[in-house]
């Protein structure tokens, strides 16, 4: 039976879940970025991330991994479409989700996180110049949507990449004006219609409902971990002092590699 180290509100573990859905395969699942799951999770994990997919004596960590795992290991029905120009757009868009995307994403919600207790205010104009890149790249990705239904004519992992995270924007404090997208709109309102999805959404919503309510919190409510693109994304907008200055309280956390 596989076993993924899950957290229900990461958009990497939710790509995976989407992904084990899509594949119709069985799981169980552990909440390993709960304060009680993570000294096990950095057993297996020494970064301490979710998700992590256990296979017998096998582990797998990161979500591109896993997902390309899992589509070799279970080649039906195909995540990359045939062409090898289409199967290198679906890699460029999962790769842009995973870097760019949840950078901006996570960088600019940081103060609105339901896990995280923030009482102090966002660096002067860090969510002015988030919102901005945030909305370009909207645009791009309603460009590649002219004329398709699916980034990749159809379904792939592209889709299932972007989804968890543009899916988060509402509850994170940043809606979207889905007149300006047309485009994007009518893909997320597809995407948003499938089974695997609302399944999913499911899942989160119980969750949220069991573990997002009351005084003492399921997860670190503190520290952030930081890594590589969430960083680069911000000392490259010039908030390297607020990092920094983060860091020095204990507020930032970098994972350990090994
Ligand atoms: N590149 C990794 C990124 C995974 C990642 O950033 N996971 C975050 C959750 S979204 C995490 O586990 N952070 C540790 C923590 O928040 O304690 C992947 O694709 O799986």
């Amino acid at each position: 039976m596989l076993i993924l180290y899950d957290n229900p509100f990461s958009p990497f573990a939710r790509k995976v879940r989407l992904v084990l859905g899509f594949k119709n395969l069985e799981y169980s699942r552990v909440d390993a970025l709960a304060l009680d799951r993570i000294d096990k999770l950095k057993t297996i994990n020494p970064r301490g991330e979710v998700p992590v997919l256990v296979d017998g004596d096998l582990c797998v960590i990161g979500s591109a991994d896993i997902v390309a795992y899992l589509e070799d290991c279970h080649p039906e029905p195909p995540l990359f479409p045939r062409s090898s120009a289409l199967r290198a757009r679906a890699r460029h868009w999962q790769r842009l989700s995973d870097t760019v995307l949840d950078a901006i994403i996570h960088d600019i919600s940081i103060w609105t996180w339901p896990t995280l207790q923030r009482k102090d205010q966002p660096p002067p104009g860090l969510i002015e110049v988030g919102t901005k890149d945030l909305l370009k790249f909207l645009s791009i990705l309603n460009g590649a949507l002219t004329d398709r239904e699916y980034v990749c004519d159809s379904l792939s992992i592209a889709d299932l990449s972007l989804f968890p995270h543009l899916s988060a924007l509402k509850v994170l404090g940043f809606p979207v004006d889905s007149d300006s997208y047309p485009h994007v709109s009518s893909w997320y309102r597809r995407l948003r219609s499938m089974e695997i999805v609302k399944n999913d959404q499911e899942y989160i919503k119980k969750c949220a409902a069991e573990k997002l309510q009351g005084e003492n919190s399921h997860y670190e409510s503190q520290k952030i971990v930081w890594r590589g693109d969430r960083i680069e994304w911000l000392v490259s907008k010039g908030f390297y002092r607020w990092w920094l200055e983060e860091l020095e309280q204990g507020r930032a956390v970098i994972p350990s590699a090994l």
